[in-house]
């Protein structure tokens, strides 16, 4: 294992999150770097192909892609995160895929520029949601494994909701037990929690209030009716 690894991040990136999270569950130290991604530093243009966080410098070298960062992590230290069978591996590998999907819709409700737009990334959502909910097992973590990459790339979508959910319930756990049990758990997790810094939800909160959204109105609305 290289002794030196660096991660590129973005205070608010949910992808980074996974990175932090597997580094933390394995007990690896890391440097963090955040940089902005309105205005991205040349060093970093030059070391990302895709000009996105998180990267991971291994001694240097550029990794990148969370997925990746985290299956080279798995690879390269103790303390395994992935089932051991093949099969589940995979299943695992296309829960972590599911998440990025769940992130997209995410986007999509906090960009959604009229209610309409909204309301149908809320059923969207709602629909997601009790998909995973059929593949939960007992708990506490995704389906009854020991905590997995599968955790770690959730803990940063359920994360967005302890944020939107000061501006209002949108009820999209509501016919998922499974899922809201998951939640609490993994919000419980310190290498969940302390994948983000202490301002996360002020900062978020900031992030969607300026945009031009169905959101960032709400937010108004209740901002006014607060004084
Ligand atoms: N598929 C990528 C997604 C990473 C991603 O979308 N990162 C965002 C921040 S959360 C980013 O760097 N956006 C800047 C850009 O696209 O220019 C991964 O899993 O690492």
């Amino acid at each position: 294992m290289a002794t030196n690894l660096t991660l590129i991040s973005h205070p608010l990136c949910p992808y980074v999150q996974r990175a932090a999270i597997v580094l933390a569950e394995k007990h690896i130290p890391f440097e963090r770097i955040d940089i902005d991604l309105a205005n991205k530093p040349d060093w970093f243009l030059a070391l990302s192909p895709l000009g996105k966080t998180p990267l991971l410098l291994v001694d240097g070298q550029p990794v990148f892609e969370s997925a990746v960062i985290c299956e080279y992590l798995e690879d390269t230290t103790p303390h395994q995160l992935h089932p051991a069978d093949p099969l589940v591996r995979a299943q695992h590998r296309g829960w972590i895929e599911f998440a990025s999907s769940v992130l997209g819709v995410i986007a999509g409700l906090y960009g959604a520029q009229t209610e309409p737009a909204l309301a149908t990334r809320v059923a969207e959502l709602r629909s997601k949601f009790a998909t995973l909910e059929a593949a939960l097992g007992e708990g506490p973590y995704f389906a009854g494994s020991p905590f997995s990459i599968v955790d770690a790339a959730f803990g940063p979508v359920f994360r967005y909701f302890d944020v939107f959910d000061t501006v209002e319930d949108f009820g999209v756990f509501e016919a998922t037990p499974k899922v809201r049990q998951w939640r609490a758990a993994l919000r419980q997790r310190a290498s969940v929690k302390n994948a983000v810094s202490a301002d996360y939800p002020e900062l978020l909160r900031t992030f969607l209030a300026r945009r031009d959204s169905a959101l960032s109105a709400r937010m108004t609305v209740e901002a006014c009716a607060i004084g």
